[in-house]
């Protein structure tokens, strides 16, 4: 005979329940659909043409290799993580010949892919930086505000996007930087803005420089899409390297979930750009005492598959050609896209699909027409309106472009 549960008051009675992730919960609705018609553009993740997750050859390539060493072993890295994942990545960003890394002024750690860098380098600064407030651009990626302000900084913003034009609102973004307090943390976009795809210009963001580094403010670059905003690595790299090129102090975290399909990997590095070399063996030390507690060291495998990648002509070669052909696979949705609305002859000027730059498409759709095209077609986008453009095939663009046709058409504003 079945016993009945016991039930027994709970410690945790009093919690609520909390809200699914604004990004992540739409894959969690996507999965629950039983729709045979439904499509994912909600999280930044790429698709091949067929509609599925895609992993690059080289990294099977990679893979491959790294299982028949059997050199290998599963011992702990270093706090500091993977010396050659960590050199490897530091040369990615800055560049071979980069002079922060030639006078041995940055300090390199593997963390837990994007999110982790991002964490790391802003407990780092909570608790080792003079100024405690970050300035992040309105919109930015969801999470920011909430890694930084659970670090313990205080999270204030700057103009970015305008709406009229959807495009960069520069004089707004210098006014309010300019307003904002010397010494201040500001976050930057290192390429591909989530979630608006608007990037400022080399001139524009010689411009930020001069602002930031006049007012002796700290920028915190976020690269998660290196070689995804234009195809290539070196193009993507231009904001990172004027600021690391200037002598002055910069923070970079690192992302190969996109640009190398490494995901759930968590596989990404955090890059204090210091001014010295003292200076950057103090830091190393003590970012050392930040990671010990939180997660002790990181994992060895994606570390380990991104540094054979890198590390090896041939497979660097072949990931580039790759990284290209998501690039221009992405440019071609855009175009189709744009091009199946203007043939419906759907409302609106929709020329910022093509304008825009990197993974996403920031529509401008409204949340009523998000949650109406995922109601009526069990098409998932996040309700701001974006648009994962990679999630997208040549399949598909007609059935989108379709829905959002029919929202722009018939649900009001
Ligand atoms: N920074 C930006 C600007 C991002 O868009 C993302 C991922 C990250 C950092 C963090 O990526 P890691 O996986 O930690 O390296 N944004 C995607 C993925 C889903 C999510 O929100 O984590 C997105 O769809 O916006």
């Amino acid at each position: 005979m079945e016993s009945e549960p016991i039930s027994s008051p709970s410690a945790f009675q009093h919690l609520m329940q909390a809200p699914e992730d604004p990004i992540i919960g739409v894959t969690t609705a996507f999965s629950k659909d039983p729709s045979p018609v439904k499509l994912n553009v909600g999280v930044g993740a790429y698709r091949c043409e067929e509609g599925k997750p895609y992993v690059p050859q080289v990294v099977r390539e990679a893979e491959l290799r790294l299982l028949n060493d059997l050199s290998r072993n599963k011992e702990y890295l270093p706090i500091t993580g993977n010396p050659q994942f960590t050199g490897l990545s530091a040369k990615l960003i800055f560049g071979e010949d980069s002079p922060a890394l030639n006078q041995k002024r940055v300090c390199t750690v593997q963390c837990l892919s994007g999110t982790g860098s991002i964490r790391v380098g802003a407990e780092f600064l909570a608790k080792h930086y003079a100024h405690k407030t970050v300035y992040i651009p309105i919109p930015t990626w969801g999470n920011h505000p909430t890694i930084f302000t659970v670090a313990g900084l205080e999270v204030k913003s700057y103009t970015y996007y305008d709406s009229n034009t959807r495009g960069l609102d520069y004089e707004g973004l210098l006014r309010d930087l300019n307003a904002a307090p010397s010494g201040v943390v500001v976050l930057l976009h290192a390429c591909a803005h989530n979630p608006t795809g608007v990037d400022p210009t080399a001139d524009q963001w010689k411009g930020i420089q001069k602002l930031i580094r006049g007012k002796n403010m700290l920028p915190f670059f976020d690269c998660a899409y290196q070689g995804f905003a234009s195809g290539n690595l070196i193009k993507d790299a231009f904001s990172v390297r004027l600021f690391a090129g200037d002598g002055g102090e910069c923070f970079v975290a690192q992302s190969y979930a996109k640009n190398m399909g490494l995901y759930g990997e968590r596989v990404g590095a955090l890059s204090m750009v210091c001014g010295s070399e003292s200076v950057a063996k103090r830091v190393e030390s003590q970012v050392k005492l930040i990671i010990r507690p939180l997660y002790s060291t990181p994992p060895i495998h994606g570390a380990a598959v991104a540094a054979t990648v890198l590390g090896d002509r041939e497979l660097f070669n072949e990931w580039k050609a790759d990284l290209q052909g998501m690039a221009d696979r992405i440019i071609h949705m855009r175009q189709l896209l744009h091009e199946a609305l203007k043939a419906r002859g759907t409302p609106g000027d929709w020329s910022h699909i093509i304008k825009q730059i990197g993974m996403f498409s920031f529509t401008g759709l409204t949340k009523e027409q998000v949650a109406f095209i995922t109601d009526k077609f069990h098409i998932y986008i996040t309700f701001d309106g974006r648009v994962s453009m990679a999630g997208l095939s040549v399949k598909t663009v007609p059935y989108l472009a379709e829905a959002i046709h029919i929202a722009v058409t018939t649900v009001l504003e």
